[in-house]
């Protein structure tokens, strides 16, 4: 019999980023460190790759455009990582498209919103999420990749 030599290739990983992170490394070091978010975008690259997954790495200021790239990962993506920066806090609207997509989704912080001020004590985004990484920098994001990879490769104690 002639072998299926096809081959299915995963969809990226969406890594969404909210409101003000452009400007990362330019502000608030002491917080949100020295890295721009140019630079996680090369670093995030390179571990999804290491996964033998890719990365689509997306950033907004907008709530709306934000929702509009959760739409799109829904038959787009294979996974959301999602730093919704302010909008973790506020947003009824990103946590509505959060709730559609069949995927894992990680939450990340750069910061621990759980050691900081109570208004970032709530997360909306936590409450769609497969999983929270948070307060490691950089490495909350390159964590999230191996979280989903992880998720991905089946029914080791994860689940959406
Ligand atoms: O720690 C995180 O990753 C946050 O999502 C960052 C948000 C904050 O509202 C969340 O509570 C925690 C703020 C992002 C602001 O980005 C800046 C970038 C450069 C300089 C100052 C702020």
């Amino acid at each position: 019999m002639a072998k299926n030599t096809s081959k299915s290739k995963t969809l990226p990983i969406y890594i969404i980023n909210g409101p003000n992170l452009n400007l990362l490394g330019a502000r608030e070091p002491s917080i949100y460190g020295h890295t721009t978010l140019g630079e996680i975008e090369k670093l995030c690259a390179a571990r999804a790759k290491s996964h033998g997954l890719s990365a689509v790495f997306l950033q907004s200021n907008k709530e709306g455009e934000l929702v509009e790239f959760l739409q799109e990962a829904r038959t787009a993506a294979s996974g959301v990582i999602i730093n919704a920066a302010g909008y973790t806090h506020t947003s009824v609207a990103i946590l509505d498209a959060l709730q559609m997509l069949p995927l894992p989704v990680i939450e990340v912080h750069l910061s621990n919103p759980a050691r900081r001020e109570d208004f970032r004590h709530l997360s909306y985004v936590a409450k769609a999420a497969t999983g929270t990484i948070a307060g490691l920098g950089v490495n909350s994001y390159l964590l999230a990749i191996d979280a989903v990879a992880a998720v991905l490769a089946g029914p080791k104690g994860t689940r959406k």
